[in-house]
């Protein structure tokens, strides 16, 4: 996303942003958000952490379309104005960005005003300014002496309201002394947040605003909003293989009592688990962007569910070819034809199934590992629904998250308990499918290619994506 392009004829000259306004209100946590990238700037939270412009170049599709410059916090406005106020005393004929000219082309090296000046400087090269705004703050003096200060630039300006959670009140005064100035034109901005809509009516506002960019911005925007799309989907399908993965997992055991094999058995479960998860995490966090220690997160409370198969479960009567209302069907329900065939079957009978059920040897061999198993006493050991459920919830919610969190962001993402998440609904049919299907814990051309796989990965993405 971040490229530089030295040369570009003045043709296709890029657009240049300003990102401008007092020190410590959120400008390189703006960039840092738009660029969606950790990398940018150095953000603390101090006066004066920015020393000096700093450019970004935003691309869509390889092409770039502007230049974001970040520039130092204006700390002395008091100062500035005093100073460019002497200089429009001195010298009434020129213009007032004029003046803003005079003053960077004169300023000294070690000037008390030398910050400022490179603040100046850009906001002259730009052809608009995002002026960041901490509303928390009141509208003090000094704010009101820096806009005088940037309004003689004659730019276009864009307010950008930062820290807005819980400071509406602070907001709507802002807003009425913004508009003293003529501008209406705002932006709620949180940016450490992110929000898809908030970048987009950014674009918006400045395509508005400087016309003769208008298409690149909108090849822009349209731009992020397919590049946004695809990352909530290849997140919501990175959760998705992760919840197959687990749910098709399963380990044989034999019911008789072997404590030592057994606490095996359930050691490897617990790490297959933990580990699944833990990569999917890993992925997830790579997709957006962001890096591990971003987030925290708790080990996973895995049960070790004992599971056999329902040999009258919906699914496999349909896959032994038996039709729930036929005849055979009926005998399975009623428990006549399938305890007895199974009860009596030896492995070799394995044909007899598949005249019973009208089914073919194919089936037989598909559902083979089942039978035997039941004829042998065993029992599958896999992860329970609990644990499929708290695995399914928390990554959804961290899914969310990942989803809103802006790159700017300094605190650690914990993912613990996940309350207000929902399953999706038939998510028992969902599992249940799952397990009797134990070749999709892999990805394979075939498991991709079944109808069944394709609806179950429909459903789960979708029910992960609902609320985006
Ligand atoms: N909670 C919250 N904190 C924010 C937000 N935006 C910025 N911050 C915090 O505010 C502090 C200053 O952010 P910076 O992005 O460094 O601000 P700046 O305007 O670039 O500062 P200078 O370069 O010093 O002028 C940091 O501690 C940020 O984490 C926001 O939207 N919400
Ligand atoms: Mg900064």
């Amino acid at each position: 996303m971040i490229v530089r392009h030295p040369h570009r004829p003045d043709h296709h000259a890029l657009l240049n942003i300003a990102v401008v306004g007092h020190t410590n209100t959120g400008k390189t946590s703006l960039i840092r958000t738009m660029l969606r990238s950790t990398e940018f700037g150095i953000i603390e939270d101090a006066a004066g952490t920015t020393r000096h412009v700093e450019q970004a170049t935003i691309a869509a599709d390889n092409e770039p379309i502007l230049n974001l410059y970040d520039t130092p916090g204006l700390e002395d406005s008091r100062a500035l104005f005093a100073h460019i106020k002497k200089l429009q005393a001195k010298s009434r004929l020129l213009l007032p960005a004029q003046i803003l000219e005079h003053f960077v082309t004169h300023v000294a090296v070690n000037d008390p005003l030398e910050q400022e000046a490179k603040v100046i400087r850009q906001v002259l090269r730009s052809d608009i300014l995002l002026y960041i705004i901490d509303v928390r703050e009141p509208f003090l003096e000094k704010y009101r002496l820096e806009l005088d200060v940037l309004t003689q630039s004659a730019k276009a300006i864009i307010p950008v309201f930062n820290f807005i959670a819980e400071h509406q009140p602070e907001l709507a005064k802002w807003r009425q002394h913004l508009a003293v100035y003529h501008m209406h034109v705002t932006l709620e901005f949180d940016t450490v947040a992110f929000s898809f809509e908030a970048e987009k009516r950014l674009y918006q506002k400045i395509q508005t605003l400087v016309e003769s960019h208008y298409t690149p911005l909108q090849k822009l925007i349209d731009y992020r909003a397919t590049l946004w799309n695809q990352l909530c989907l290849s997140g919501a399908k990175r959760v998705t293989e992760l919840i197959v993965n687990v749910a098709c997992y399963r380990e044989s055991k034999t019911t008789k009592n072997n404590l030592i094999a057994d606490s095996l058995i359930e050691n490897r479960l617990h790490d297959f688990v933990r580990k699944a998860e833990q990569h999917c995490l890993h992925d997830l966090l790579a997709i957006f962007n962001f890096s591990d220690k971003d987030v925290a997160i708790q080990k996973i409370p895995v049960s070790d569910g004992q599971w056999q198969l329902d040999i009258f479960a919906p699914g496999i009567l349909k896959a032994y070819g038996l039709d729930v209302g036929s005849a055979a069907a009926k005998g399975a329900a009623a428990g006549a034809g399938i305890d007895l065939m199974v009860g009596g079957m030896s492995l070799g009978a394995a044909s007899a199934l598949g005249a019973i059920a009208g089914a073919g040897w194919s089936t037989f061999r598909r559902y083979g590992d089942e039978i035997k198993a039941t004829v042998k006493g065993t029992k599958w050991q896999c992860a329970d629904e609990t644990t499929l459920q708290i695995l399914y919830l928390r990554q959804k919610h961290l899914l969310k998250k990942l989803m809103h969190r802006g790159h700017a962001a300094q605190d650690t993402l914990h993912v613990d308990k996940a309350d207000s998440e929902k399953l999706p609904d038939n998510w028992h049919k969902i599992t249940s499918a799952l397990r009797q299907n134990p070749v999709w814990q892999e990805a394979s051309v075939a498991r991709n290619n079944s109808p069944q796989f394709q609806e179950i990965e429909a459903k789960l993405v979708g029910s992960l994506l609902d609320e985006r």
